[in-house]
């Protein structure tokens, strides 16, 4: 898949290094393609690309926080040097000069609330799923990042697995407490959105944008959806996964972020 080339101008492009399947990744793709902001994405594996937020760094990453740590992607590195290394730093850039994307304090309370409570458990819920597929993870690098990369990352899939099961805490446990959470944040949002159209108010905000990124995987969303990168086939899916997949598209919740796939994923604003 080449979604390399965005710019038609190589002079202007910035970088933007992404684990191309991540939310968070997804977050900031949303809003760079929104804008029309020139990029090139360079989209790499688990723990690759950490590697690859260290070399364009030298070796200083960004910031941890509750949810990643200073390697953590997307980065974007712009084209006067400068380094973004949060999806919502990336997204505050993005919308520059457009004041309706964060227009007060309850939307980016509302980013950040589902930054620290919705994303972390549809990632683990989604690398628990994955974890239960053997080759899936394969075929996810075959996909979705260069072939030299996808090649050479087969081989590392024990080691990566293991760092995965260790950093996200993917035990029995872990899951339970993931689903919780996840089904907490679809009733509560269901709640927020029971006399408004969006989830602060009649516009659509970042709070938007957010939450249905944040969402995707556990929607097992599909590009002609409107997502960036390829998830696995719906219909590749164990029935335990298939199952939570289809709970979470007919929630209302899930009902919500589908509805703003489809009318704004593709909605370019100039
Ligand atoms: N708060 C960060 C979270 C980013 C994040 O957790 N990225 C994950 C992918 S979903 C990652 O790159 N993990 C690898 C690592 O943290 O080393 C943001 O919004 O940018």
């Amino acid at each position: 898949m080449n979604r390399r080339v965005v710019s038609k101008d190589e002079r202007v492009h910035h970088r933007l290094i992404t684990l191309p399947f991540s939310l968070y990744n997804e977050k900031a793709r949303w809003a760079l393609d929104r804008y029309t902001v020139p990029y090139r994405e360079e989209p790499h594996m688990p723990f690759v690309c950490s590697i690859a937020v260290a070399v364009a760094t030298r070796g200083r990453g960004g910031s941890a926080d509750r949810t990643s740590s200073r390697y953590s992607t997307p980065v974007l590195i712009l084209n006067d040097g400068r380094i973004l290394t949060d999806s919502t730093d990336i997204v505050h850039f993005a919308a520059a000069g457009d004041d309706s994307l964060f227009p007060n304090a309850e939307v980016s309370e509302l980013v950040d609330h589902y930054g620290d409570q919705l994303g972390p458990y549809t990632r683990l819920l989604a690398y628990w799923h994955l974890g239960s597929h053997p080759g899936m993870i394969e075929q996810l690098a075959a996909d979705n990042v260069g072939r030299r990369e996808a090649w050479a990352f087969k081989r590392i899939v024990p080691f990566v697995g293991s760092q995965l099961t260790r950093a996200l805490n993917l035990t029995e446990s872990g899951h339970d407490r993931a689903l919780t959470r996840l089904r907490q944040e679809l009733d509560d949002t269901a709640s927020r959105l029971e006399h408004r159209n969006y989830l602060c108010g009649d516009r659509f905000t970042a709070a938007d944008l957010t939450f249905a990124a944040l969402l995707a995987p556990a929607l097992c969303l599909t590009p002609e959806e409107g997502f960036g990168a390829i998830l696995p086939a719906r219909a590749s899916l164990d029935e335990e996964a298939q199952s939570l997949i289809r709970e979470v598209r007919s929630h209302p919740a899930g009902q919500f972020a589908l509805r703003i796939y489809a009318e704004e994923r593709r909605r370019v604003v100039a």
